[in-house]
């Protein structure tokens, strides 16, 4: 009798690992991490396996960790909000959080002794960090003005919140999607301006009417790494606007999963993404085992999309669908909160609005439910003059990754230096138009800098005969309709020199005028 072999597959040291002890299975041992403390954990827990958690142990600075939340379609309330702050309140100087590019919170600051405490805390007000790091579904993104949007096609948060029910069950952690080849992306659009980049997401789905109801085109595979930048490509599907989104979502995630042995995505984690899958078999092969996996046919795509608008960026005030109301989108420069700064928004969401709070892949925040009587009161309030609705044209763009301040990947520090050149440049150049600029520490692209009018990628780079910060520059990322990744313009140039090459690119391409000539 023939006996059929397994593929040989040289496994990844991370893949080893996991197969060693999946990552998920340190959720039973946090009290017992916690008493021994991170200093005689296993290396591998503390490094990795921690991540599924969403504990990110931080080499930079050891023993404060980061905690990466899920906040699904960037939606939470005043109380959660208030919970956060206190959280990073008792770290002092060490404790704060950021508003992530995928519309989420990471806190700082965090020791590991407090974490069976943290979660408990979360747990009750119903959020939680589950697998939101290493090879799990990360943040699922949607719509930040879902349901309070005056022209939207359709309101994301619903199914986004039962397909993170599904993924994570219920926060409790799902060993179903827990060990996948790698990273995962998913966004589910509900306007017309793109709002959750689809073309960079592993799985987006995009308004579009078939036979005038409303569902979604397929779009897979998009992504941004240090090794290759994709836009995500069309499935010829399209589903309806319901339950039939987590049905895809889930058999495109078992496809992933259970072909990454056999078609070699678990040997090299820089070609584990799924459009090495999708290269693998071509975009029919692939639909055609999706389609097998759904276990009913899938409609074929609409003809056109309905991403009809440029992206916008929601700051400043706007009509609510719901008469009578305002959001105010806030500017949070480079995406930072302080304690103080997440209790003050939590207080205003609630004395001014319904207690909602919304988060955009631009890292900055909106207070939805604004009665127009209050609207006046709300715009005085002090902390709107550093979370402002009007920031100068640079400034209110501008998105940034973490940086060597926490993260060791990074070859430059990225979120002062991005605010500095954007101040500087705002006050010596008149603009019309909002050019969107965006730092990332090193090329793994967590900042995006090619979706964007300017970008940056940190790099190492020579200036009298010495190693110094540099970055890689890039323009001509286009993002809402037609969005397109953009191309590199410039290689290693040293961080002290850019002022004046930005300076005079903003004059020459985005017509920039000097205040005083
Ligand atoms: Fe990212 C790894 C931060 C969005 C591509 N990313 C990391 C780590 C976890 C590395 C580490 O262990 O230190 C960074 C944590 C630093 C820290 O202390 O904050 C990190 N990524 C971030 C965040 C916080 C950047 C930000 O300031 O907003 C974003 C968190 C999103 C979230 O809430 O889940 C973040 N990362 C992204 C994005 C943007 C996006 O999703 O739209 C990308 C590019 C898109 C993509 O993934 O296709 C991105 N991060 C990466 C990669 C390269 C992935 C690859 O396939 O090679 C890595 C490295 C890796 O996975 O090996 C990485
Ligand atoms: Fe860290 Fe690099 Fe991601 Fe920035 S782009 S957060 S430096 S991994």
């Amino acid at each position: 009798m023939v006996v059929a072999s397994e593929p040989k597959v040289k496994l990844n040291k991370i893949e080893k690992a996991k197969a060693d002890k999946d990552g998920l299975a340190v959720k039973d041992e946090l009290e017992y991490f916690a008493k021994i403390g991170w200093e005689a954990m296993d290396k591998t827990d503390l490094e990795m396996r921690l991540k599924w958690l969403g504990v990110f142990f931080r080499p930079v600075t050891p023993g404060k960790f980061m905690l990466r939340l899920r906040i699904a379609n960037g939606t939470l309330n005043s109380a959660q909000m208030r919970v956060l702050a206190e959280i990073v309140q008792r770290y002092g100087d060490d404790g704060s959080a950021d508003i992530t590019t995928r519309q989420n919170i990471q806190l700082r600051g965090i020791r590991l002794e407090d974490l069976p405490d943290i979660f408990a805390q979360m747990k009750a007000i119903g959020m939680t960090s589950i697998q939101s790091g290493m090879d799990n579904v990360r943040n699922l993104t949607g719509s930040p003005i879902a349901g309070i949007d005056p022209d939207e096609l359709f309101d994301t948060r619903e199914l986004l919140q039962k397909l993170e029910s599904v993924i994570t069950n219920q926060g409790e952690g799902n060993y179903a999607f827990s060990n996948l080849p790698r990273k995962f992306n998913i966004a589910i659009e509900g306007g017309r301006d793109n709002s959750i980049h689809a073309e960079i997401n592993d799985l987006a789905f995009v308004p579009a009417y078939r036979d005038r109801i409303l569902g979604f085109n397929v779009l897979v595979g998009g992504y941004l790494s240090a090794q290759r930048q994709v836009e995500a490509v069309p499935i010829n599907v399209w589903v309806p606007a319901n339950d039939d989104v987590i049905k895809l979502s889930i058999a495109i995630l078992t496809v992933y999963t259970q072909n990454g042995l056999s078609e070699g995505l678990r040997e090299n984690r820089q070609r584990a993404r799924l459009m090495w899958l999708v290269d693998k078999w071509g975009v029919e092969g692939f639909r055609a085992k999706v389609e097998e996996e759904f276990g009913q046919t899938l409609a074929p795509a609409a003809l056109k999309d309905e991403i009809t608008q440029d992206k916008k960026d929601y700051l400043g005030v706007h009509p609510q669908k719901q008469q009578g109301y305002k959001f105010v989108g806030l500017h949070v420069p480079v995406g930072r909160l302080s304690a103080d700064q997440m209790f003050e928004v939590a207080r205003l969401a609630e004395v001014y609005g319904e207690g909602e709070i919304r988060l955009t892949v631009e890292q900055n925040l909106i207070i939805p439910y604004i009665s127009e009587d209050k609207l006046e009161a709300f715009l005085a309030e002090p902390l709107l003059e550093i979370f402002s609705i009007n920031p100068a044209p640079l400034t209110r763009s501008l998105v940034s990754c973490t940086g060597n301040n926490y993260c060791n990947f990074a070859l430059i520090e990225t979120k002062q230096r991005a605010l500095k050149l954007a101040r500087e440049l705002d006050e010596e150049l008149e603009i019309s138009d909002r050019v969107r600029i965006h730092w990332t520490g090193c090329p793994n692209s967590c900042g995006q800098p090619q979706v964007a009018d300017i970008g940056f990628i940190g790099t190492k780079a020579r200036k009298d005969g010495k190693t110094v910060e540099g970055v890689d520059i890039y323009t001509g990322g286009k993002v809402g309709h037609e969005a397109e990744l953009g191309s590199r313009l410039e290689k290693g140039v040293a961080c002290d020199d850019l002022k004046p090459i930005i300076r005079d690119l903003l004059i020459q391409k985005f017509g920039a005028r000097p205040k005083n000539p």
